[in-house]
């Protein structure tokens, strides 16, 4: 892996600057092709994540998947670890928090059989993935959020933690200190897990999971915890989920569209690359927005793409385990 770099680049999107980020892995192996398979025909199971820490997420999954448990169990268990993972700047427990110095979570998880639950605005739960599923399988709705959904969350058994690290404090009241209230992304910011999977059985679920833009306005939803947007899945077809400016991948409802490009006929990559295009041309003054997606068929046939380089997937099959460079439109100005 290359070192994780710091970079720092200023967008506009509506009333809120917004700063974009990306983040790099290195693709140990000559196959850095994505969304073609080394054999034809279904590859089960296989599971795909977003971004560096979908290694050790996918690890989870995979432990699942191999000893032929659900994808629904595994994008469960496989988030969670990132979840859980305190030194992860992007994601539950150790998040960035808003620019008021709350950590607010926003996730969603969906099946094989269109059922999904989602938690949006949620404080003080260090595995809101879990609670998401509890809102799926315990009651008649699809989306809590704020209040409501740590009411729910506490009511379920969920223990009521500090998610605010003293590491990600640090940062903020730095940011605090020279931001002036503008919020601030650097690329760890953009690094939501998203993770697709298809089990023994052929079914298709995924989950997505995020402490969203760091320093953010107290209140704002991204796009993980959207169905539709941050994460889709049709079982007849497969499934998608985004990382990046969730603002954006809303707007299009990103992965919603992505399964419809893969219904018509169309790889996931170049359903990804549709999109990603889709959305730069709806985003024209836009100079430095990053978003990501990934998308998982039926077969097992994968594909990823971004607007800029930087954006890495991690697979797990039963031949494979590495990580991926995704294809993109634009190489970053660093100047
Ligand atoms: C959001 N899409 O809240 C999320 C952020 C993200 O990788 O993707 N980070 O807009």
């Amino acid at each position: 892996m290359k070192d994780r770099r710091e970079f720092i680049k200023i967008g506009a999107l509506g009333t809120v600057g917004l700063l974009t980020n990306t983040a790099c892995a290195q693709n140990d192996s000559e196959d850095n092709t994505t969304g073609v398979l080394e054999d034809k025909g279904t590859t089960k199971p296989i599971v795909v994540s977003t971004w560096n820490h979908g290694e050790a997420a996918n690890k989870a999954a995979w432990e699942i998947l191999e000893k032929n448990g659900t994808a629904l169990d595994a994008v469960e268990a496989g988030v969670r670890v990132t979840e859980s993972d305190p030194e992860n700047m992007t994601v539950g427990l150790g998040g960035l928090p808003d620019r008021d110095g709350n950590v607010t979570l926003d996730a969603c998880i969906m099946d094989h059989q269109s059922r999904c639950g989602s938690v949006a605005f949620l404080q003080h739960i260090e595995n809101p993935i879990s609670v998401a599923r509890k809102v799926m399988e315990d009651t008649p709705h699809v989306m809590l959020a704020g209040q409501g959904a740590l009411e729910f969350a506490l009511q379920s058994g969920f223990k009521k933690t500090d998610l605010l690290t003293e590491k990600a404090k640090d940062a903020w009241q730095k940011w605090l200190k020279k931001a002036d209230y503008k919020p601030v992304i650097n690329r760890e910011n953009h690094d939501t897990i998203g993770m697709l999977a298809l089990d023994a059985e052929g079914n298709l679920s995924g989950a997505c999971t995020t402490s969203g833009l760091a320093y953010k306005m107290h209140g704002r939803v991204g796009d993980s915890p959207i169905i539709g947007a941050g994460l889709f899945v049709d079982n007849e077809v497969g499934a998608a989920c985004a990382t990046g400016v969730g603002e954006a991948v809303i707007r299009v409802a990103g992965s919603a569209m992505i399964v419809e490009l893969m219904r018509q006929g169309k790889s996931p990559e170049e359903a990804c690359k549709e999109m990603v295009k889709r959305i730069l041309a709806k985003h024209p003054s836009e100079k430095d927005m990053q978003v990501g997606f990934i998308a998982l068929n039926k077969n097992g046939e994968f594909g990823c793409y971004s607007i800029y380089e930087g954006f890495n997937i991690a697979l797990n099959d039963n031949k494979r385990n590495k990580m991926i460079d995704a294809s993109y439109e634009k190489k970053w100005d660093r100047n």
